[in-house]
């Protein structure tokens, strides 16, 4: 393992620089200008000088083995900080693999922006085969919220904080800055490029709800007999935890958070539904959305939810509203003044909340409660996910201040369900695409951008996408510990190939593999663990170290059911694929 420590290098004395600076150095320093103060990314042609120059600037530079993984570090600084998290990647497939994760946080609503050096424009354009050619802007272009391209020099500092402010304000998402080769290598006087650099006025500026749209929303809250408040990610990502809170307790409404809202309010608080989400989305007559989208996650506002049933959205894209169910109370604007605008309010108006809407929920989830932790009980040996569950679980709650990073299918849901969070935005996953290959980014992210432990729970197949950064975190010391959930496949490991050519199954990986020899390599802190008991320790351990560590805990391989909880989604199956 290096020396290199968790905190970035700040310059002692200010970088010298020649009379002449190329645009790799107005880049760095547009950067630095609007408060950039890490970039994630992998170097080669035409960028590695500029990393050199950012890290020169006092940017750190966190370099990643795969742009993808770059990029999910990126995606995560972003969602954590509110400021872009910045990648850097080279032309072609160092761009497209970078563009995946670009692509995955505008879905998720994290800001971002990818800049990517690029080839020589006019052979592109006649498509002559140029060194890594091709044409990134048109390909990023459907697939981000706003993508530019800057050709010269003295326009960086104007491309840099159009990015910005598309990153960040109204719905956040991921931008692409393509610069071009002769464009990061154009000379200029040092003297004239610095006269460039602005600083953004209101980069994000509130969006104010009008007061009718408050209005409405609040006399149909006050109005219903058995509401709910359904907090999602947005929710997190505002950062007005206080805000939350107030509301649910001035008003006494159960709330139900989503995947990543768990821990805004802690999720065994007297009035959370985390339990009863059946009896929310069958009973509740009005549901208020709190930066969450009724997407596929929530059965697109169909299914199981009450069809008399009615919504208030706060939400900052207007396009949202009403596209799955019609909305009867839009609040279109940023949550911090919806909120504020909400809560004043709701200081005048009567509720008419059945007092027995709370307390039957209240006894449903007691008792749902007790049936669950059973389940975790067993120390069943070779594990399932359960009994290993019991372990982590406890621990986790033990140390509640960890980052839990999450992804997998069976591991991922049932660590979300077992798994209580007690604080805001530390509970990061795949989220709304459902995507394995999160995990090692994410987790470098989340310890980078707050300094503080990680932890990533991870099953085998999803750890297997993004691994070799496992030696990222290494290079960086981190503090950061990695759980592998070995089933021996995806799903589990027990499919079974319907043909007698030998070959695996598609969903078989290797249950005997020993993922611990993998973290020995770049000299982590490794255990192999077989018994809750051992995970428990390893874990408890692990966490104390403060130091990068990988725990392979061994699964037995029939551990796990196809799909996990969302088996529901895949085409029927007219034969059984697994015994
Ligand atoms: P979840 O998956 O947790 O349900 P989603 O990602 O589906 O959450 O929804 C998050 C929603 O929050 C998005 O529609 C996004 O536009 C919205 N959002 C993000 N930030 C804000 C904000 N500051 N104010 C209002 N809405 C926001
Ligand atoms: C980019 C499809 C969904 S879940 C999963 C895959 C491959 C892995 C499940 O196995 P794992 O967990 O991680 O071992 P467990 O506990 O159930 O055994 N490619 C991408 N994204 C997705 N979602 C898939 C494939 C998938
Ligand atoms: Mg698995």
């Amino acid at each position: 393992m290096s020396t290199t420590n968790t905190t970035p290098a700040t310059p002692q004395t200010a970088p010298q620089y020649p009379e002449q600076v190329t645009g790799m150095y107005i880049l760095a320093k547009a950067l630095k200008n609007i408060g950039i103060d890490t970039m994630y990314g992998l170097v080669g042609i035409p960028v590695t000088e500029f990393a050199y120059l950012a890290q020169m600037e006092g940017i750190r530079f966190v370099g990643f083995r795969h742009e993808q993984q770059a990029g999910m570090a990126a995606a995560t600084h972003g969602f954590l900080t509110k400021k872009p998290g910045v990648l850097l990647t080279v032309s072609s497939l160092g761009f497209m693999n970078g563009l995946t994760a670009t692509a995955n946080a505008t879905v998720n609503c994290y800001p971002m922006i990818q800049i990517s050096g690029s080839s020589v424009r006019e052979p592109i354009d006649l498509d002559q085969g140029t060194y890594e050619g091709l044409d990134q802007l048109n390909v990023a272009k459907g697939l981000v919220k706003a993508a530019y391209r800057v050709n010269k020099p003295e326009d960086i500092p104007t491309a840099v904080t159009r990015a910005y402010r598309a990153a960040i304000s109204g719905r956040p998402g991921g931008v692409y800055l393509d610069v071009t080769t002769p464009c990061l290598g154009a000379v200029m006087d040092k003297a004239d490029a610095d006269k460039l650099f602005f600083q953004p006025v209101d980069p994000c500026p509130a969006m104010i709800p009008s007061d009718e749209s408050v209005e409405r929303a609040v006399q149909l809250l006050a109005s219903a007999k058995r509401p709910a408040i359904l907090l999602g990610k947005g929710a997190a990502y505002a950062q007005v935890d206080d805000k939350i809170k107030q509301l649910v307790e001035s008003t006494g409404i159960p709330f139900y958070p989503m995947s990543m809202a768990k821990g805004l309010l802690p999720d065994n608080h007297p009035l959370s539904a985390i339990s009863a989400r059946s009896t929310i989305m069958e009973q509740a007559d009005v549901v208020m959305l709190i930066g969450a989208r009724l997407n596929w996650l929530l059965s697109r506002g169909h299914g199981k939810w009450n069809p008399d049933g009615k919504f208030i959205q706060l939400e900052i894209d207007p396009k949202e509203i009403d596209c799955n169910r019609p909305i009867a109370a839009p609040v279109v604007g940023d949550i911090e003044s919806s909120l504020d605008a909400i809560l004043a309010k709701l200081k005048d108006v009567k509720m008419s909340m059945d007092p027995a809407w709370v307390s039957g929920i209240q006894a449903e989830s007691k008792v749902k409660n007790a049936k669950f932790l059973e389940r975790l009980q067993p120390q069943t040996v070779p594990m399932t996910h359960w009994s290993a569950l019991g372990s982590v679980k406890k621990v986790l709650e033990a140390n509640p201040d960890v980052i839990l990073i999450n992804e997998g299918a069976n591991t991922l849901d049932d660590t979300r369900d077992s798994v209580d969070m007690f604080l805001p935005r530390h509970r990061i996953d795949c989220a709304t695409w459902a995507i394995m290959g999160m995990g090692m980014g994410s987790m470098i992210g989340a310890a980078v951008a707050t300094g503080k432990s990680v932890v990533a729970v991870e099953g085998d197949s999803a750890f297997g996408f993004s691994g070799m950064d496992f030696s990222t975190a290494c290079r960086f010391n981190l503090p950061v510990t990695v759980v592998i959930f070995n089933n021996g496949g995806i799903y589990n490991g027990i499919g079974v190939n319907p043909s007698d050519n030998g070959d695996p199954a598609p969903t078989t990986l290797d249950v005997k593999a020993r993922y611990d020899k993998l973290g020995d390599a770049f000299g982590a802190q490794t255990y192999y663990v077989t018994t809750p008991a051992e995970l428990f320790t390893a874990l408890t351990e692990a966490i104390a170290s403060k130091k990068p560590c990988l725990i392979d805990v061994q699964l037995a391989a029939d551990s796990g059911k196809e799909s996990g909880h969302i088996g529901f989604l895949n085409p029927a199956t007219l034969i059984p694929f697994t015994v």
